[in-house]
C-alpha cells in the first residue's frame, strides 16, 4: 500500500471519530421523521430470537440491537373489496416501510453507528427456497422488541394500530437497553378472522393451514407461479392452455409479473377489529361492523385456488359454495431429506387425519455406500395431530428405507413408485395401507 496516498493522508489528518450518544428518546423522534409510527428495542442476543441471531451477524458482524419499526397502513384500503385496492396499499406502505429503515440507517451513519435492514417483504433469499428465503423473522422481532403481540391470525397487533402496520427490523451495532414487553395480546378472540379466511387456513384454536394459505393467497408468487408455468409447459397447444388457465388468470399473472405480485386475499388483516384506535367501530355495533366488513368479502364471488382433497377445498365448498374452486398444486417439493421432515407439519392436513393412528419410521440415505450419510425420523399422526420426531422409536405400522433422492423423486410426481420399489431404491416393510394413509394427509 502507498503509504503518502492522499486519502489516507487525509484520514490520518482527521480526529478520530466517536459515535454520538443517543437516547432512548432522540432515536423515537428520529424514526418517526423518517416514516415509522413506532419503534421497538431489543438486544440481538435474546434468548426468544435465537433463530434470528445468525441473521443478524450475517448482515452485521457488529450487531448489538435490533430496532423494530412498524409503518401504518390505510385499513379502509386492506377492507374495500376490489382487490387492486389493497394490494396497492400493501406495495405502498412495503415500500414505504423500507424507505422508513434507509433514511433512519443514514441518520444512524451520520451520528457514528452502523445500520442494515433487510427486505420489508420481497426480494428474499430464494437460493435456500423452498425453506426459510427470509433473513430476519420480522413478527418475533417487533414482539420481543414490545411493538405488540401476535393474535389468532399468526400476525402482530399493535395495541394502537392494530394489525393494520408492516414490520421492518435495523440490525444495529448502537447499545441501548431493550424495552419491555406488551403485558397483554391486543387479539379480541372474536374470530373474524377465522370467519373471513376464504380457505379455512385460521383454525379458531390458533392452528394455521399454511399450505391452505400459500396455495390461494400467494398464487402468483413462488411456486404459484412455478404451477402456472407448469401448465404452459404440459398444454398441447394454446387451445389446451385455454382449457386450463383463463384469460382473466393470464392477465392477472401478467399484472402480478409487471406491477409487483399481487394477493388474493389478505382478509384476515382486514376484518381485524383489534386495537386502540380500530376496536371503536366494532366494539359500538358488533353487527352493523360485521356487515360492513365481513359480509363484503366473504360474500365476493372469486375463483379460490386449492388442492384437490385438502381441508381448504372442504372448507370452500361447505362454507363458500358460490366461490369456483380452482384445482392446482402448491408447487411446493422437498429436494433434501432434512427439508421432507420439516416440510411434514407445514403440508399437513388435519382435517383428513382426524380418524387416523399410525406410527411411521423412514430412513433415507444420501451418497456412496463408502460415505452414506444417513436421515431417520417416528412420525405419528394421532387424534388429528402430527409428530415428527427425528430418530426411530415406538412400534411402527409401516418401515420405509429409501434413498432421499428416490423417495422425493417419487414425492415430485418424477419417478414412478413401482419402478422405485422393483429397483429397491424404495423398500417398504408393514402395513401398506398406513402410508398410503399418511400419504393422503398430504395432498399436492
Ligand atoms: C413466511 C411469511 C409468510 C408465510 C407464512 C406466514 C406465517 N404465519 O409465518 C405466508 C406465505 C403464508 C404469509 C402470509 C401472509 N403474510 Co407474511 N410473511 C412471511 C415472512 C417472510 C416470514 C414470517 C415468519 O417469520 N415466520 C416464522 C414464524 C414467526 O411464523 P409462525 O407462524 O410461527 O410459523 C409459520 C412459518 O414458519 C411457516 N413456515 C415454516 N417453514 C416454512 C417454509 C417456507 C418455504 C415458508 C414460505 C413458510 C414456512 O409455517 C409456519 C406455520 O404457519 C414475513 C417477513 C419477514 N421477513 O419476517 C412476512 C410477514 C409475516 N407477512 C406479513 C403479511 C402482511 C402477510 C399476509 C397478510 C400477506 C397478504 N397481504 O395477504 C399473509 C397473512 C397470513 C397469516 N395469517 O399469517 C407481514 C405481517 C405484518 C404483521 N402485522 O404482522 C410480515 C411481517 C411482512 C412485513 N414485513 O410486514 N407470510
Ligand atoms: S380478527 Fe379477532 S381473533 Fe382474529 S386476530 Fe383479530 S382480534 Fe384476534
Amino acid at each position: 500500500m502507498n503509504t503518502r496516498h492522499p486519502t489516507l493522508l487525509r484520514h490520518r489528518s482527521l480526529p478520530i471519530a466517536r459515535p454520538t450518544p443517543v437516547s432512548r428518546e432522540e432515536l423515537q423522534r428520529l424514526a418517526e421523521e423518517c416514516g415509522a409510527a413506532d419503534i421497538g428495542i431489543v438486544s440481538i442476543r435474546r434468548p426468544e430470537l435465537a433463530s434470528e441471531l445468525q441473521g443478524a451477524l450475517s448482515l452485521l458482524p457488529t450487531a448489538k440491537t435490533f430496532i423494530s419499526l412498524v409503518v401504518r397502513m390505510n385499513r379502509d384500503a386492506l377492507r374495500a373489496p376490489p382487490r387492486s385496492v389493497a394490494n396497492l396499499e400493501f406495495h405502498s406502505a412495503k415500500d414505504e416501510t423500507q424507505d422508513a429503515a434507509r433514511r433512519l440507517i443514514e441518520k444512524l451513519n451520520a451520528l457514528g453507528y452502523r445500520g442494515v435492514c433487510p427486505a420489508v417483504g420481497f426480494p428474499m433469499e430464494m437460493d435456500d427456497f423452498p425453506g426459510r428465503t427470509w433473513v430476519l423473522s420480522h413478527k418475533p422481532i417487533a414482539a420481543a422488541a414490545g411493538l405488540g403481540q401476535i393474535g389468532i391470525h399468526r400476525n402482530l397487533i399493535h395495541p394502537r394500530f392494530g394489525n393494520f402496520v408492516l414490520l421492518e427490523t435495523v440490525v444495529t451495532d448502537l447499545e441501548l437497553a431493550d424495552d419491555p414487553g406488551l403485558d397483554f395480546n391486543p387479539c379480541l378472540e372474536c374470530k373474524l378472522c377465522v370467519a373471513a379466511c376464504p380457505v379455512g387456513a385460521i383454525g379458531s384454536d390458533g392452528h394455521f393451514d399454511f399450505t391452505a394459505c400459500y396455495t390461494h393467497n400467494y398464487r402468483e408468487f413462488m411456486s404459484g407461479f412455478g404451477d402456472w408455468v407448469e401448465q404452459i409447459a404440459d398444454a398441447k397447444d394454446a387451445g389446451d392452455y385455454r382449457q386450463r388457465v383463463s384469460d382473466s388468470e393470464t392477465a392477472s399473472m401478467w399484472q402480478s409479473l409487471s406491477f409487483g405480485a399481487n394477493y388474493k386475499a389478505a382478509y384476515c388483516l382486514a376484518v381485524c377489529p383489534a386495537g386502540e384506535e380500530v376496536i371503536g367501530e366494532y366494539a359500538d355495533d358488533k353487527p352493523g361492523f360485521k356487515q360492513r366488513t365481513l359480509a363484503p368479502l366473504t360474500k365476493r364471488p372469486e375463483p379460490v385456488y386449492v388442492m384437490k382433497h385438502s381441508d381448504a377445498s372442504k372448507h370452500v365448498a361447505k362454507r363458500f359454495p358460490h366461490k369456483p374452486r380452482r384445482f392446482v398444486t402448491s408447487g411446493l417439493r422437498a429436494r433434501s431429506a432434512q427439508g421432507f421432515f420439516r416440510s411434514l407439519p407445514i403440508g399437513f392436513q388435519r382435517g383428513l387425519a382426524k380418524d387416523l393412528d399410525l406410527l411411521l419410521h423412514f430412513r433415507l440415505t444420501d451418497g456412496q455406500a463408502d460415505a452414506e450419510q444417513v436421515h431417520e425420523a417416528s412420525v405419528r399422526i394421532k387424534d388429528g395431530k402430527l409428530s415428527v420426531t427425528p430418530k426411530l422409536e415406538g412400534e411402527p405400522d409401516t418401515v420405509l428405507v429409501a434413498t432421499s433422492d428416490a423417495w422425493l423423486g417419487y414425492l415430485a410426481g418424477e419417478k414412478a413408485l413401482w419402478w422405485l420399489v422393483a429397483t429397491r431404491a424404495i423398500r417398504i416393510r408393514g402395513d401398506i395401507k398406513a402410508l398410503r394413509s399418511f400419504a393422503a394427509c398430504f395432498p399436492r
